[in-house]
């Protein structure tokens, strides 16, 4: 039937490339912590677009912004100037504190950026030998789907049947200082790219100083530190960086999702000069990065960052979300993790009426419940909410969590 939601489920189904498995709900608007589906219903929306409408849904400031800017110019691509991209490089270089930034589109743009910029910082000014260069990776790190973050993937799913695959990655266990020690000995090594907690691997929070540790150690061996923030940044994880947590200032930081409030794609790679200007005219680039609609609209979404103290009410929020799901009595739940407002709950497998069930089936009942949240890894559940939540609505959500799990008692 037309409009109902399995009519569009089976459009997607038919003309769309099957490279997706969502939760069989079909939304059609969103405003702050909530979304529609084309029935009218409403949720909370836990999952934030992955991270990407950290400011909620449709935030009047940017959209307005957005409405603003398209209405006088779009795009003029890198071959002339514009207006806007100055001003928004020399925002950004501010607000987050570095000399220097490149605009790109999607976070894994950011990723072949910081990538590249690292190999011609090795070449050109740490001296490796010519295509000698190493970057290390952490086991289960996700940083998208070309075939550069493939190549670094240890997850089967991402790479397998999409080789040969882009040589000079090394893989280390994360969390392990000793192991990236180890690593770091080698004198080609360029850099260690890493994300502060790992998301697509499950929220998985490495132990309180890693990162500082890690990145001594990288200074110690005249390595660059890369820190893929595309999800923990822009406020996230309570602090307008996770680095933040332990005063590391990655060489290079890279951004995306919630840069545009989950607008449209843009990500940012940020770094000092003597690092940034060994890219030259030429060297790189992208038809959008640094389109003037796109400036506007990171701009009005930092703005949003800061002055509603997304961080701080993230930081707040996350606390009394983890304490409400350690007070949850079911054996369901094995442990609650995260920082601010990225958190997961591991999921036991248990029998629920003889069958087997997983986090899956609780998304399921979540959804019926009225909030959305997807799960990664069959066990683990990704609790993310925009970071407007307020802390009557955290606790009306967490009230739905609850009574869903309660109710596979
Ligand atoms: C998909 C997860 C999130 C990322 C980090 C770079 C990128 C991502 C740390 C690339 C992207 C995504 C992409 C999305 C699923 C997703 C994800 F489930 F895999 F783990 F966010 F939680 N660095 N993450 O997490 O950014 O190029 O996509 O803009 O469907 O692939 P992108």
């Amino acid at each position: 039937m037309q409009n109902s939601q399995q009519y569009y489920i089976d459009l997607e189904s038919k003309y769309g490339a099957h490279n997706y498995h969502p939760l069989s709900v079909v939304l059609e608007k969103g405003s702050g912590i909530y979304v529609w589906d084309t029935d009218g219903k409403k949720y909370f929306d836990f999952l934030s677009a992955y991270s990407a409408v950290n400011q909620g849904h449709c935030h009047p400031r940017i959209i307005q912004a957005l409405q603003e800017q398209s209405t006088k110019l779009t795009l003029t691509s890198r071959a002339f100037y514009n207006n806007v991209l100055g001003e928004y490089e020399k925002y950004i270089t501010d607000y987050f504190g570095y000399d220097k930034v490149l605009p790109m589109n999607t976070g894994v743009e950011g990723g072949e950026t910081a990538i590249k910029l690292c190999r011609k910082w090795a070449y050109e000014v740490k001296k490796v030998p010519e295509n000698e260069a190493k970057i290390i990776f952490v086991n289960g790190n996700f940083w998208g789907r070309t075939i550069a973050a493939v190549s670094s993937s240890t997850d089967p799913d991402s790479y397998k049947g999409f080789g040969p695959y882009v040589p000079g990655f090394e893989l280390i266990p994360y969390d392990d200082l000793e192991a990236l020690n180890a690593a770091l000995q080698d004198p080609n090594v360029a850099g260690f790219m890493v994300e502060p907690i790992q998301g697509e691997a499950g929220v998985i929070v490495p132990q309180s100083g890693y990162l500082k540790k890690a990145f001594e150690l990288c200074k110690q061996n005249n390595v660059l530190f890369i820190a893929d923030e595309v999800q923990t940044g822009i406020a996230r994880t309570g602090k307008l960086t996770c680095c933040e947590h332990e005063d590391v200032k990655p060489d290079i930081l890279i951004l995306g999702k919630a840069l545009s409030g989950g607008v449209f794609p843009v990500s940012a790679v940020l770094a000092n000069d003597d690092i940034m200007l060994c890219i030259k005219p030429g060297e790189h680039g992208s038809t959008f990065g640094g389109n003037p609609l796109a400036c506007k609209v990171a701009m009005a979404a930092l703005d949003v960052v800061r002055d509603e103290n997304l961080a701080k009410n993230a930081e707040k929020m996350g606390e009394i979300f983890r304490i409400r799901m350690q007070n949850i009595k079911s054996p369901l739940i094995e442990i609650c993790r995260g920082k601010g407002l990225l958190n997961a709950i591991v999921i036991s497998p248990f029998k629920h009426k003889n069958e087997t069930k997983t986090a899956m089936d609780v998304c399921i009942r979540l959804k019926e419940n009225g909030l959305l949240a997807k799960p990664t890894h069959d066990h683990i559940i990704r609790f993310a909410p925009p970071l407007v939540i307020n802390e009557t609505e955290l606790h009306s959500a967490c009230d739905i969590i609850e009574q869903t799990i309660l109710s596979f008692n």
